[in-house]
């Protein structure tokens, strides 16, 4: 049984259960409980604070787990990393007054800045050669440069609504983080076995996000045209249409090339393009 840690209640919780589920791995979650066994799959989940997640990983409490990269590296646990997840998205930034003049970083260079990663800001300052004073505080950072605590901030930033709500303005990207996968480093091979079943499983609900599934008509005579335009796993799948003279392909396109393909497919003779999404895709 491979034990795995997730964030118990926050912004990590809900996609990090959604990917257990989206494995076919199934479980009754309740908030109230500490851990929770998987039915179908030699899982168990327990739910912690996203900030005990590395430290339980690294001494085997639990085997492997998600947390935000920003954590893990502000707790120096990088090892620890398998690889990123793709979800809960968002950066550490620097920010300061609106009102307040800013041309680079040598701006701060003597002043105060408020933080609760403050290991990821002094890397950061140290790199740039600034020497500033780093204030920990372990919440409602956003506030400390209108009560006079700090002249700006290093807080995590997605949408940018709660620094322009404060009145802050968004100045150095000081870190990119989004969820990542942890797991202990002496994970016996029985557990190993387990996660890279796992893994197998991440990595299909992954390549499904991606792609999707097209569905078009065309004349025969411009099907060859077409064919060059999908790229497929192999090739497109060709059926020929009750109509005579007509044909379907199916084929898979990458979600990112998408727009620019519908758009050649349409130019090309394609016609009645459904597009749909994939579960599950097995390489
Ligand atoms: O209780 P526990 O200790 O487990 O949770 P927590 O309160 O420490 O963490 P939580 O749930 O807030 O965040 C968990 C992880 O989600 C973080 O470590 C990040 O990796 C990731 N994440 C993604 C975020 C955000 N987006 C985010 N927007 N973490 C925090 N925020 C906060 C930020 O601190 C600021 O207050 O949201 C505000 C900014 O959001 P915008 O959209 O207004 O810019
Ligand atoms: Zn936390």
């Amino acid at each position: 049984m491979l034990r795995i840690a997730i964030q118990k209640s926050g912004r990590l919780s809900e996609e990090s259960l959604k990917l257990i589920k989206e494995c076919g791995i199934s479980f009754v979650n309740s908030s109230l409980k500490l851990k929770t066994e998987c039915t179908n799959f030699p899982l168990e989940i327990l739910y912690l604070r996203d900030d005990d997640i590395p430290g339980y990983v690294a001494d085997g409490v639990a085997d492997i787990g998600i947390v935000g990269e920003n954590v893990l590296v502000e707790e120096g646990m990088q090892q620890l990393a398998v690889e990123q997840l793709g979800f809960s998205k968002c950066r550490l930034s620097l920010a300061v007054p609106k009102s307040a003049d800013y041309d680079d970083i040598s701006d701060l260079a003597g002043k105060n800045i408020a933080t609760s990663y403050p290991n990821l800001l002094q890397s950061f300052l140290d790199e740039k050669g600034v020497q500033a004073h780093i204030h920990t505080i372990s919440g409602s950072v956003e506030i400390a440069p209108s009560i006079g605590l700090a002249d700006a901030i290093c807080d995590i930033v997605s949408s940018g609504s709660t620094l322009i709500s404060n009145g802050l303005k968004e100045v150095e990207r000081v870190f990119k983080s989004q969820a990542v996968l942890i797991s202990n480093q002496n994970l016996s091979s029985e557990k190993q076995q387990v996660l890279n079943k796992l893994l197998f499983r991440i990595h299909a609900v992954q390549r499904a996000q991606r792609a999707k599934y097209i569905l078009l008509n065309a004349p025969n005579d411009k099907v060859d045209t077409i064919s060059q335009l999908l790229p497929g796993i192999k090739s497109p799948t060709i059926l020929p249409l009750a109509e005579e003279g007509w044909s379907s392909l199916h084929s898979v396109v990458n979600e990112d090339d998408f727009w620019e393909i519908i758009e050649k497919l349409r130019d090309a003779g394609a016609e009645g393009i459904l597009v749909v999404p994939i579960e599950k895709m097995i390489k």
